[in-house]
């Protein structure tokens, strides 16, 4: 099993840390890699980290994870919502994924309440602030070395 692990960001979440800071916090995206980045050096994964206003740069990111990992996070932002072609290409993925949600999506709008990743997601974190991408790659990591024994 690989011990690399891609987190992906969906719309939007470039601006992260810079509007909106009662919902999403004051952290920058560039603060969440970093610290992805020091979470995964302690538990020896590579990270692929990646954020796109684009549905097809997501999808395509995905179609490479199908070949190179062990596992996914990712917060598809609005696109949850959306997008069936983004369930589609997690199908193709054989390995974990942890859909993350910076807020808690359940306790907003009515139309934030329906996510079609979570069909594919073996976990959902919501409500757990950027915290929640820490906690996602802990519990990939369980499973990669779970699949590994
Ligand atoms: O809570 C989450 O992480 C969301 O996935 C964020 C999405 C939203 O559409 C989902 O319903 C829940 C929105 C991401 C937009 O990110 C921004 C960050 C800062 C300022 C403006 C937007």
């Amino acid at each position: 099993m690989t011990r690399l692990v891609f987190v992906l960001n969906g719309p939007n979440l470039n601006l992260l840390g810079k509007r909106q800071p009662h919902i999403y916090g004051h952290e920058t995206l560039a603060d969440v890699e970093r610290d992805c980045r020091s979470l995964c050096a302690e538990l020896n994964l590579d990270l692929r980290f990646h954020q796109s206003n684009r549905e097809y740069e997501i999808i395509d990111w995905i179609h490479e994870a199908r070949e190179t990992a062990g596992g996914i996070a990712i917060n598809p932002a609005a696109f949850t919502h959306t997008s069936v072609a983004i369930l589609d290409a997690l199908n193709t993925f054989d390995s974990p994924v942890i859909e993350v949600h910076i807020s808690n999506v359940h306790k907003r709008e009515a139309f934030r309440h329906h996510s079609f990743v979570s069909q594919r997601a073996d976990a959902v974190i919501a409500g757990a602030g950027t915290q929640g991408y820490l906690l996602a790659i802990r519990r990939l990591h369980r499973l990669i070395e779970e699949a590994s024994k």
